[in-house]
């Protein structure tokens, strides 16, 4: 009798062990402190609590603020798609009841003059962005997207409440300029998937995407006053493809969705050299007055605008008119970027005149390092890729700099020598050299006063569709975003790869086809959450 019972027990025990678990969930750490936020924030300060966000929670925003709303609205839409739950978004001038999310403006603390700062406070009644501006209030949301499970990011998965670890997170950006280039030029990409693109940058609170618009290979952008220079010039592109182009309302598009991210668009068109597919358009623009064959190859350096003919001044002229017509953002890019066919003496001229033209249409001129030759000052920002000596000419004439370091930041480079895509003139780049480099120390004079922020450039000789630049771009692109926002006393690989570990699930849920580098602990984010009945 007394060993019948006890088997029993011993079941009834076994299928207890065994059943519960399935009624367990897993759910984010309690301790705020132990996340996998990237960029890493600036202070983390755990209370070890959770805050229940269920079908009862809405969101709440500082009233008559349109920017405030629609960050409201795409974290709503976020929530609602991943659980079904109503999320009601509603205007208020007070602190809203407990179990819902506020959304605030307060002011410019001090020490704080950006308006990207932002305070993001959980406890166990209320969520709080409190920002000094409706940027600052998106990198807010941003942060409380990746504290929640990566289910968060498919659509209807979560029925179940959510719950966040409570504590307060105070964090801005050490670099005001975080951006990414695509060169839509060598491939041309449709506007779908530069907006895919813009999604990923804003996850990681970046706010530049620089489009290398024109190039060898193709010309991607509709200039009206110019017409040949998209139907002939961007009929091809790398490989002999149908290439393709953006009309202005396309690129009005991207622009318009890149600003609800706050993303600022820099257009790049690449001159005197780089420039075979308008040589091919328009026989005026070159020396002896002949079009060149359109060219589908991968080599640089041959082309060249005849920089002594006014009718290319005229040219660069209507085309930075129109480009800047639809452009809001502050910069143009003028390229200027290995011109091997250009006399220096003519390159200087040119860039010189290239300048003066893209001032008189209000927008501030970034040219790559060698424009450093030419006569820049304190209004002009240098792009640093190749050379250091140009960079430090630039800095010495007042010149601000982008950190583009082709040996770190460049993510058209192989990771090692098994990647098929890429190149690798300037070295494989795994992910942690794409991570370990600091913009203030890399260049002896240039220091961070001199450095507008960082910048990481795809270019696409061998990229063809988004998911070539999905495995190019990740694992490498939070790394730099890191680099542009957390101060380098803060970062360190070691700790950075756990986090990165943990995003896995995330680029899953996102459909990103990335490279699993070996040198990263790939981790379940579920293995680091804690169960919960
Ligand atoms: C150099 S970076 C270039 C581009 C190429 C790239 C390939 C720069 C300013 N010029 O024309 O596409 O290398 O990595």
């Amino acid at each position: 009798m007394k060993m019948k019972f006890l088997f029993f027990a011993i079941l009834t025990l076994g299928g207890v062990l065994l059943f519960a678990p399935s009624c367990k969930k897993a759910y984010p750490t309690t301790d705020m402190s132990i996340n996998s936020v990237i960029p890493r924030p600036d202070s983390v300060a755990a209370t070890s609590g959770t805050f229940v966000l269920d079908d009862g929670t809405s969101i709440y925003v500082q009233s008559g603020n349109e920017r405030l709303m629609k960050n409201a609205i795409f974290l709503a839409e976020m929530l609602r798609n991943a659980t079904g739950f109503e999320i009601e978004i509603n205007e208020t001038n007070r602190k809203p009841r407990e179990g819902n999310i506020f959304l605030t403006i307060v002011e410019e603390k001090e020490n704080n003059p950006s308006n990207e700062f932002y305070e993001l406070s959980i406890t166990e009644k209320l969520v709080t962005i409190a920002s000094s501006g409706e940027e600052g209030n998106f990198y807010g949301i941003q942060t409380l997207r990746q504290l929640l499970p990566s289910n968060i990011e498919t659509e209807g998965i979560f029925e179940e409440p959510l719950l966040l670890p409570t504590g307060t997170i105070i964090d801005s950006p050490q670099y005001g300029y975080r951006g990414a280039m695509l060169d839509v030029a060598r491939h041309f990409f449709d506007v779908e998937s530069v907006k895919r693109v813009v999604d990923y940058l804003a996850l990681y609170k970046m706010n530049v995407l620089h489009l290398h618009l024109t190039d060898d290979q193709g010309w991607r952008i509709e200039i009206e006053s110019w017409p040949n220079l998209t139907s002939h010039g961007g009929s091809t592109e790398v490989g002999g493809g149908e290439g393709g182009y953006f009309s202005k309302e396309d690129y009005k598009e991207i622009v318009r969705y890149a600003e609800e991210h706050y993303i600022m668009i820099v257009p790049e068109v690449d001159m005197p050299g780089h420039t075979n597919a308008a040589l091919a358009s328009y026989p005026e623009l070159n020396c002896d007055g002949k079009v060149t064959e359109l060219y589908t190859g991968i080599k640089v350096g041959f082309s060249t605008l005849c920089t002594d003919k006014e009718v290319v001044y005229e040219f660069v002229d209507d085309v930075v008119r129109e480009i800047s017509e639809i452009t809001p953002g502050r910069y143009f890019h003028i390229g200027g970027d290995e011109s091997h066919s250009t006399k220096q003496d003519d390159y200087v001229y040119f860039v010189n005149r290239a300048r003066e033209i893209v001032k008189s249409y209000g927008k501030q001129m970034i040219g790559w390092d060698e424009v450093a030759h030419a006569d820049i000052n304190s209004e002009d920002v240098v792009q640093f890729w190749a050379r250091e000596k140009n960079a430090s000419m630039g800095v010495k004439k007042g010149a601000s700099i982008i950190m583009s370091p082709s040996k770190h930041a460049y993510m058209d480079m192989k990771y090692d020598s098994t990647t098929v895509l890429g190149l690798t003139w300037a070295g494989f780049t795994e992910v942690d050299d794409a991570y370990i480099w600091s913009p203030d120390t890399l260049i002896d004079d240039i220091n961070s006063k001199d450095i507008l922020g960082v910048e990481a450039p795809l270019w696409s000789e061998t990229v063809e569709d988004l998911d070539d630049v999905e495995f190019l771009i990740f694992p490498r692109l939070p790394g730099y975003a890191e680099v542009a926002w957390t101060d380098p006393s803060k970062r360190s690989w070691d700790e950075y790869k756990e986090r990165l570990g943990r995003h896995e699930n995330r680029f899953k849920a996102l459909g990103i086809d990335f490279y699993q580098s070996p040198l990263v602990p790939w981790q379940d984010e579920h293995d680091f959450f804690v169960e919960k009945e």
